[in-house]
């Protein structure tokens, strides 16, 4: 059962991937969950507000925020581009975020980082929470630039942030790096639940994988976070293999975490 200790959850995205799959789940971890995106929505069902905001408009932010008593943050741009709407949304919009947490006291954040904030340590690796970012896009640098962001808030005003950096959450991992990376939708929704949920979450890091055999995270500084994965890629290991090429090692895809991300753009301005 999912503990309820928010009267009202702020989600935004919610118009996107994953924030479909979340608007159906979060309904039970709150009383009202006001869903935003500056794409349209569908209407709003029992329990819930639907706010259409663009997260670069500063007043626009400001009103989705207010009266809200935690927010799960998944809106922007959520893969690689070009930067001009990579900066609107990713930079002015998580600033715009934090500042209206601020301005109207909300002391909660779930931060949809990713792991392209650390894309470009090898799959050999196994890295910490604690290793430093080595972004492989200008979107993994803009992930990277939101959890630096919401580590000033937590030190200068005391907001409590979890930037979960999701490896890959889709309904199956879809190539070989996914066994790594994937993330079952149930997991990130205990793992959300989690980090709401959890007496002191402080400013943190965490992994959001499932619990995969092949991994090459350590979860082991985000243990009071209290996540505990569910599911793991390892039934889909076989299929996975049947139906994709062996590796190729002379593309950097295939040595490096990030995968595809690192051969990205560069996109005209
Ligand atoms: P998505 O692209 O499907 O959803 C993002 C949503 O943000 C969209 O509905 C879009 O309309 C909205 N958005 C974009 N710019 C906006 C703006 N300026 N103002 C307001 N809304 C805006 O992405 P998905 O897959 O649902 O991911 C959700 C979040 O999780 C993203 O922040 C993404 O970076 C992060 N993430 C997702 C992963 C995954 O495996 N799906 C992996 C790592 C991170
Ligand atoms: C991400 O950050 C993206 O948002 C998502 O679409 C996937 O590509 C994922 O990373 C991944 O690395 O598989």
């Amino acid at each position: 059962m999912t503990i309820k200790v928010h009267h009202k959850l702020l989600l935004t995205g919610a118009a996107g991937g994953l924030g479909q799959v979340l608007r159906d789940l979060l309904g039970a971890n709150c009383d009202v969950l006001r869903v935003s995106d500056w794409a349209e929505m569908s209407p709003a069902r029992a329990g819930e507000e639907v706010v259409q905001a663009d997260l670069a408009d500063a007043v626009a932010v400001s009103e989705m925020v207010r009266g809200v008593d935690a927010i799960v943050h998944l809106g922007g741009v959520s893969v690689e581009s070009a930067f001009a709407p990579i900066m609107q949304a990713n930079i002015l919009g998580v600033f715009n975020l934090y500042e209206a947490a601020r301005k109207h006291g909300v002391k909660r954040v779930v931060f949809a980082s990713s792991n392209h904030v650390t894309g470009y340590y090898r799959q050999s690796e196994t890295i910490t929470v604690n290793d430093p970012p080595r972004p492989d896009s200008l979107y993994g640098v803009s992930k990277a630039f939101g959890e630096d962001l919401s580590r000033f808030y937590f030190d200068r005003y005391g907001i409590e942030t979890a930037c979960v950096r999701i490896g890959s959450s889709f309904p199956e991992p879809k190539d070989r790096r996914m066994l790594a990376t994937w993330l079952s939708t149930g997991d990130l929704h205990g793992l959300i639940t989690a980090c709401l949920t959890t007496p002191v979450l402080g400013h943190s890091v965490i992994f959001g994988m499932s619990n995969n055999a092949v991994s090459w995270w350590d979860n082991a500084g985000a243990r009071h976070v209290g996540y505990v994965p569910q599911d793991s890629s390892d039934g889909f290991r076989e299929a996975v293999y049947a139906r994709t090429p062996a590796p190729d090692f002379s593309d950097p895809a295939a040595v490096y975490q990030g995968g595809g991300f690192l051969t990205a753009g560069p996109f005209d301005v």
